[in-house]
């Protein structure tokens, strides 16, 4: 099932996950969402993999949750499948995330790249949630991710009129953290993804439960946080390494230690 619906390939310590349903421009079916939790479930606990590219293709990067199976379902199906639920699952991944976003990057697939750590997208793409033009609303996680994202007129704008935003828009307004040529999406991507591979996976993994605990808890909590997060990356081989290293001007070698 997910080698026909996700797209794996490895390079080095980067893997790199692609939504692979191109006809429905990506559409998050139940199925392509617990084809690409269960890739992403596993990829986290393979110590050689160091950091996640999340894409899609050039034309999308995920056109929304599959709206021919919400009009098919009911709230009640909904609530019973618990399918929502399982989008907490790309939440909890400690590995980072970088979605590559090219084309169309609307409703659950705005929320899809919003659950990765970062964005990069291509000048083509494409950010909304339109959900308002189905009568519905963003359900996971939009109305809350986007407003932290972007501040609450812009994400009133986008959420209650269906407004889009360009890839250039949606970098003035901190969705986005690079926008590159069209055909760069994903090789930007992975280059960032590389980047963050060759750091200490230790206080990487720590530096990204410490940015995003600043959504998440108060300030003095977020703080504190960071502070013992801090501690604990310095009790790390790596960090003796990393300190060492500048210290005798040569490059660390960080061994995940
Ligand atoms: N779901 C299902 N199929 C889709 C979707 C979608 N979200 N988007 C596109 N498709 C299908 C089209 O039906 C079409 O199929 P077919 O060729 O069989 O007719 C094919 O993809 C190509 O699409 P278009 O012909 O429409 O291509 P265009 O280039 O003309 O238009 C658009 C591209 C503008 C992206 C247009 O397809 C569109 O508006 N799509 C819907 C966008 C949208 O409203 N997204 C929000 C969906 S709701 C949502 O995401 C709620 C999330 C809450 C979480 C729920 C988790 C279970």
């Amino acid at each position: 099932m997910s080698d026909e619906l996700i797209r794996l390939e490895r390079e080095g310590p980067v893997a790199v996950v692609l939504l692979n349903r191109p006809k429905q421009l990506n559409a998050l079916s139940g199925e392509l969402m617990a084809a690409l939790v269960e890739t992403l479930r596993q990829l986290d606990e393979d110590r050689d993999v160091r950091a996640i590219v999340v894409g899609g293709n050039e034309r999308a990067f995920a056109a929304g949750a599959d709206i021919a199976e919400l009009a098919a379902g009911t709230a009640i199906s909904l609530y019973e499948n618990r399918r929502i639920d399982a989008w907490d699952a790309i939440r909890a991944v400690r590995t980072p995330l970088v979605a590559a976003v090219s084309g169309f990057c609307l409703g659950g697939g705005c929320e899809l790249a919003m659950l990765c750590d970062l964005i990069v997208a291509s000048e083509s793409a494409t950010f909304g949630q339109p959900e308002i033009n189905l009568g519905v609303l963003p359900g996971a996680g939009g109305t809350q991710r986007l407003t932290r994202a972007v501040g609450k007129a812009v994400a009133m704008d986008m959420i209650l009129s269906g407004r889009t935003l360009s890839a250039r828009e949606a970098l003035g307004f901190g969705l986005v953290a690079r926008v590159v040529a069209r055909e760069a999406w994903l090789a930007e991507a992975k280059r960032v993804a590389a980047d963050i591979a060759a750091k200490s996976p230790i206080s990487v993994r720590l530096a990204k439960e410490a940015v995003d605990k600043a959504f998440e808890a108060p300030l003095a909590v977020g703080v504190e946080f960071e502070r013992r997060a801090f501690y604990l990356a310095r009790a790390s081989d790596d960090a003796t390494e990393g300190l060492n290293a500048f210290v005798e001007k040569r490059l660390p070698e960080f061994r995940g230690t």
